[in-house]
């Protein structure tokens, strides 16, 4: 499959791939070594998976999933399974973050430390309610051959941008919690004092942001977008293919006055015109 700046392309995934594993990594260590390792019990064993299940669902699996169809190996595949595939990792971040929430909870309730206070779990808990709803909205909308194609095409940008804008509040409230966690624990020696597990947990927030930037980096690339099946670019201006006796009326009216030629020409363009939005009915599922 030819792509323009192929090179360029697979640097930038190779170099997210490897940020994005390097921070799940980071995290693993920042809790098995400085921290007091995992667990579910109710204690700080329990709440060490919330971070861990973040990185590892919310930003790393949910990077990749944003730019599998930029992938140019599976622009042969069928637009079905590359959704599914989207869906599917979107779906596996979803359950690993709603797991995330409750060890929070859990931690929270067994020494009675208040929930929902911090600007940390505001913004979190609403970044994963939008991204429940983006999931739904996406499955029922995109992936089942259930909307019309206007309605797709209106709903596409928001759900690209929805999808960039969560991903963005994702990683900041990740930042936050991190820089939440270690103000609370780090005590001594204290975070201010520069520490060996404050100079890692930072790396850490470092590395997590350089991920945001290269997954969002090759999301944008107009060129790396995997291309339009042949039809859907024409098909959008009318929707729906011509069908009905209205229609069939509306073109014989519409003819009057015109010459054979004339006439021929619009013949010819709607017959491509009902090839075409066939191809794209097909092509969307
Ligand atoms: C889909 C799909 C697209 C868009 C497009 C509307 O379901 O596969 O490429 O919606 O048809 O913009």
């Amino acid at each position: 499959m030819a792509m323009d700046g192929y090179r360029g392309f697979l640097g930038l995934l190779v170099s997210a791939l490897l940020v994005g594993f390097l921070s799940v990594i980071f995290t693993l260590v920042w809790v098995l070594h400085y921290r007091e390792g995992l667990g579910w019990d109710g204690t700080a064993l329990e709440f060490n998976w919330h971070p861990v299940l973040v990185v590892t669902g919310f930003v790393f699996i949910q990077g990749i999933a944003i730019i599998v169809y930029r992938l140019p190996w599976t622009w042969k595949c069928s637009k079905f399974l590359m959704k599914s595939i989207h869906a599917g990792l979107h779906a596996v971040a979803t359950i690993l973050g709603i797991i995330s929430l409750v060890a929070v909870f859990d931690f929270h309730n067994t020494f009675n430390i208040p929930n929902m206070y911090s600007l940390h779990s505001w913004i979190g808990l609403t970044a994963v309610i939008l991204y429940v709803q983006q999931l739904f909205l996406g499955f029922f909308i995109f992936l089942l051959p259930i909307a019309p194609l206007s309605l797709r095409a209106v709903l596409m940008p928001i759900h690209v941008y929805s999808g960039l804008l969560i991903f963005g509040t994702v990683i900041a409230t990740v930042l936050m919690g991190l820089t939440e966690k270690l103000i609370f624990s780090l005590k001594d020696p204290a975070y201010n004092t520069l520490p060996p597990e404050g100079v890692f947990a930072n790396t850490l927030g470092l590395l997590i942001l350089v991920f945001g930037a290269l997954i969002f980096w090759i999301v944008t690339r107009p060129q790396w977008k995997r291309p339009k099946e042949p039809n859907s670019v024409l098909l959008q201006p009318n929707g729906g293919a011509l069908e009905g006796v209205e229609s069939a009326m509306a073109i014989n009216f519409g003819s009057m006055g015109k010459s054979d030629s004339e006439l021929n020409n619009e013949a010819e363009a709607r017959k491509r015109n009902v090839v075409f939005d066939e191809a794209a009915q097909r092509s969307t599922m």
